[in-house]
């Protein structure tokens, strides 16, 4: 019987700190050798011209998550899998939504059986709090931090989800205390509401109004309000989907005080603008509901602070965000609603299968950032943020064979028609990259080869995790 059942032979590894050339030897799903000379497997895979990367971890998606009544997330487990697979991913982290007045317990257990069987490539739940009620506080989210579901969202905007600082100082507590990740969405629900009120009554309620009833000091606010909260606590947090400058003087404000507060940007705000809320390019300006996201994309100048955020070390990972809303779709996009006005229109955009080679074409190619930044902020970071290192996150024995085969030569255009989510859009269509994913390896199984998903259905597994330390 051979020693390994693949190999993985001349190829370029990368982890975030080296790059060397080797062959892999994996065995049980797992990275068994790593050496010269690798020959004795199974089956094996040439690597020559190749960089070998720890698999993508996204630990920030939106899969199948309850949007509000009358719209429909684009993914289920099983596309938005797919598509992170093809995209270079080897694991995803979406979120269990707790609808307000419901047990977290109870939507956490039945999301969970949503994602079983369902899924390409392993996923790792994160959860949001949306009503900390006793129950919950005492119980329910001891228990399921117990039970591996180790980190959580709280909102400080949106009807449905804003916690007033008092509950969010409360959940912070708890995290504490239990040894929980917590996330933040940091953009202050009282200014939108009155930004939003004050831009209809004036008759802007075009897509565009999205961005101008979101502006960089209602995330500058929030982002202070949270790592005040965070210092009073004593609490580590990540601010995620970080998207102006004004966000990141705060964050770098906080960690001068020696507060640990870790930090979450995306492609949209190194690549979009608000202006592409205007409809770029269209005649209908209902076209700029393509890219309404929260926060959102910000004037151009902005994304060269965000790119220094990721050069200086402020920006811990590079996550999609990705919230696939399909666009000509009344329970997406186009929602009867969403046309009389931006406050209605779902707020995210798909991302999932284009945020490495997005990130990896402006940021490595473009000589922006060195191959091992690519790889700390595209992966190891996450893991080691979310209790999955060292499980996943590197390249090393004993670590999950989770690997994409990545060519960094080669030019692609990004085009809905070869991609793999639910959505029926991408907010990149024609956007142009140097480097691509070739080969997607999940736990020793190829799963993608060349843009095709080749793993079967339920080779993903939902994965528990520990207290991350
Ligand atoms: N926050 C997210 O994290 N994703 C999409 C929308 C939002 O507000
Ligand atoms: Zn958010
Ligand atoms: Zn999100």
């Amino acid at each position: 019987m051979p020693e390994f059942d693949l190999a993985v032979r001349g190829g370029t590894l990368v982890t975030a700190t080296d790059t060397f050339p080797a062959d892999l030897g994996i065995r049980d799903g797992r990275i068994a050798a790593i050496g010269a000379r690798i020959t004795d497997a199974a089956r094996t895979l040439d690597a020559s011209g190749l960089l070998v990367l720890p698999g993508g971890i996204d630990s920030h998606v939106h899969i199948a998550q309850a949007s509000g009544p009358g719209i429909v997330m684009a993914d289920d487990f099983a596309s938005a899998t797919r598509a992170a697979a093809a995209g270079g991913n080897t694991c995803v982290m979406p979120f269990a939504l707790q609808p307000r007045g419901a047990s977290l317990r109870e939507a956490t257990h039945a999301y969970r059986a949503l994602a079983e069987g369902q899924c390409h490539i392993d996923v790792a739940i994160h959860l949001i709090v949306s009503d900390p009620t006793p129950a919950v506080l005492g119980q329910e989210l001891p228990a399921l931090i117990a039970e591996g579901y180790t980190s959580f969202k709280v909102f400080m905007t949106y009807d449905d989800l804003v916690l007033n600082d008092r509950q969010i100082l409360d959940v912070f507590d708890l995290a504490r205390r239990e040894g929980a990740r917590v996330m933040v969405h940091a953009e202050g629900y009282d200014a939108i509401r009155y930004m939003t009120e004050k831009l209809e009554k004036a008759g802007e309620t075009r897509p565009f109004g999205h961005a101008l009833s979101r502006p960089q000091v209602v995330e500058r606010e929030a982002a202070h309000r949270a790592i005040s909260h965070a210092e009073l606590v004593d609490l580590p947090i990540v601010i995620v989907h970080v998207s102006g400058e004004q966000a990141m003087e705060q964050i770098a404000w906080g960690r001068e005080r020696g507060l640990k507060i870790h930090a979450e940007t995306c492609p949209q705000y190194l690549t979009l603008t608000a202006d592409h809320m205007k409809g770029l390019g269209s005649d209908d300006p209902m076209e700029g509901a393509k890219y309404v996201c929260s926060p959102p994309p910000r004037e151009a100048a902005n994304q060269a602070a965000i790119w220094r955020g990721i050069q200086t070390g402020l920006f811990d990972v590079v996550s999609s965000d990705h919230c696939p809303f399909r666009y000509d779709d009344p329970a997406g996009k186009l929602n009867p609603k969403g046309r009389t006005s931006f406050r209605w229109v779902p707020n995210g955009i798909p991302g999932i299968e284009t945020r490495l080679p997005i990130l990896f074409s402006e940021g490595v190619s473009a000589g922006r950032i060195s191959l091992n930044r690519f790889v700390e902020l595209t992966a190891t970071n996450h893991a080691k943020l979310y209790g999955l290192y060292p499980r996943k996150g590197s390249i090393g024995i004993g670590f999950d064979a989770d690997l994409t085969l990545w060519d960094p030569n080669r030019r692609e255009t990004i085009r809905q028609a070869n991609l793999h989510h639910g959505a029926d859009y991408t907010p990149w269509e024609g956007f142009s990259v140097t480097g691509w994913p070739v080969t997607t390896i999940a736990r020793g199984a190829i799963v993608a080869e060349n843009g095709r998903v080749v793993g079967p259905l339920g080779h993903g597994q939902v994965i528990d995790r520990a207290v991350s330390p």
